[in-house]
């Protein structure tokens, strides 16, 4: 049998330098997009990086997605490319909408017209749903679910999603759309919560500990609500989409929704303190043995809030056999261990 070739875009980012770990452990041949970056951008495949193919590239940019699509001929194309932050998306909607909207656009008429019959996985989002009070069905959001997206992210990628059932509608193309819910893990950015919750808390506790100065953590709404879960179990689903007969969309989640303050309740419990907490909006304060460690900032609050999200993995479990492996718990205490250890 021929080795498989997939090509990555968003190589560097953590849930693609995950799925290129899968991919060469299954023994794909497996190339990326990288972007040309002042410093290095590559720390999170920098151990794989000699059994990678790399390609300088950006999917704003349409005629080099095009031309490295004829070259590269791939089996699977699984584009995860994207300005992923929600709340920057806001301060440039622009930007976000050409990556994460138009992006998509570049990579699907690239493979219509160079290799048709590659399979294509789009990283779609939670972040569709929108979170609202009339909008969130008793077992979580599914498939068929209503979307109203809150962010310009989110609006970039209902468009990333509709254009690519366009092009399976259109075309016949194989193309799937992964709905996934938060995922996170040891590898996420350090601005999205959870993990700047985790590297802040650790090096409290470590300054705490060897009597230096911190800062405090500062965060914004404690009470949003996400289903959180772990970045190596979502890999594998966005494979075994894939690897089916028919193209078809997926939920990826866990099914169980839990706010920020509780991420930090956790976290706080694993650094071995108990935090109590005090006052209320722009006023609270989370303080652990007479310290505060935890302030508001109303900076990190949005324009518009997902409010609260969970998924409804129903299919993914019917039709993929996936499920995923590791729970909230078990997620947070993964994620503020390994930041104390370092
Ligand atoms: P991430 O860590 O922010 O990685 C994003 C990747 O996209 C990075 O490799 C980044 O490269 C690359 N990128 C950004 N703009 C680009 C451009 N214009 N051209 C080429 N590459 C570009 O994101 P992630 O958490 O791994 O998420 C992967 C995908 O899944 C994203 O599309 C995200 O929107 C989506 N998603 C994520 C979650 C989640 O909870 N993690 C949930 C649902 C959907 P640099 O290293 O050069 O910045
Ligand atoms: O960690 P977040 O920035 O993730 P968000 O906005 O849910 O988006 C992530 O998940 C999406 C899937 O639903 C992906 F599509 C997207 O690419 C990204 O990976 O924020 C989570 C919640 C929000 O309600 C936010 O308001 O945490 C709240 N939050 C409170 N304080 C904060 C902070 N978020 C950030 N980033 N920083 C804070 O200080």
């Amino acid at each position: 049998m021929s080795v498989k070739k997939a090509l990555i875009t968003g190589i560097t980012g953590m849930d693609g330098s995950h799925l290129a770990e899968f991919l060469l452990e299954k023994g794909y041949d497996v190339h990326g997009i990288i972007r040309r970056t002042s410093t290095f951008n590559t720390d999170r495949i920098d151990h794989i990086f000699d059994k990678l193919k790399l390609h300088y590239g950006d999917v704003t940019d349409p005629l080099v997605i095009s031309n490295l699509i004829s070259q590269i001929q791939p089996d699977e194309v699984y584009n995860l490319a994207a300005q992923s932050h929600v709340k920057v998306s806001f301060e440039i909607p622009y930007y976000t909408a050409q990556c994460d909207g138009l992006g998509t656009l570049a990579i699907l008429e690239a493979v219509k017209n160079h290799c048709p019959s590659a399979k294509v996985y789009q990283a779609s989002t939670s972040e569709l749903y929108g979170g609202m009070g009339y909008n969130m069905p008793e077992n979580g959001y599914n498939e068929e679910s209503k979307m109203h997206p809150r962010s310009p992210y989110g609006v970039a990628k209902l468009y990333a999603l509709w254009i690519s059932r366009n092009y399976r509608e259109s075309y016949g193309m194989f193309v799937c759309n992964g709905i996934l819910f938060n995922h996170e893990g040891e590898r996420r950015g350090e601005t999205f919560v959870t993990r700047k919750i985790t590297l802040a808390l650790s090096n409290i506790k470590k300054s705490i500990d060897t009597g230096r100065d911190f800062s405090t953590l500062k965060l914004g709404n404690l009470y949003s609500k996400r289903d959180w879960g772990y970045a190596k179990d979502y890999i594998e689903g966005m494979w075994l989409m894939l690897q089916q007969d028919e193209p078809d969309d997926y939920v990826l989640a866990t099914n169980e929704t839990h706010s920020i303050k509780e991420f930090v309740d956790i976290c706080c419990k694993e650094c071995g303190w108990e935090i109590n907490w005090f006052g209320s909006g722009e006023n609270e304060k989370g303080i652990v043995n007479g310290i505060t460690v935890v302030e508001i900032d109303k900076k990190y609050y949005r324009p518009a809030e997902v409010n609260v999200l969970l998924g409804d993995y129903s299919k993914a479990k019917n039709k993929l056999g996936w499920e995923p492996k590791l729970r909230f718990n078990d997620l947070v205490k993964l994620m503020i261990n390994s930041d104390l250890k370092k």
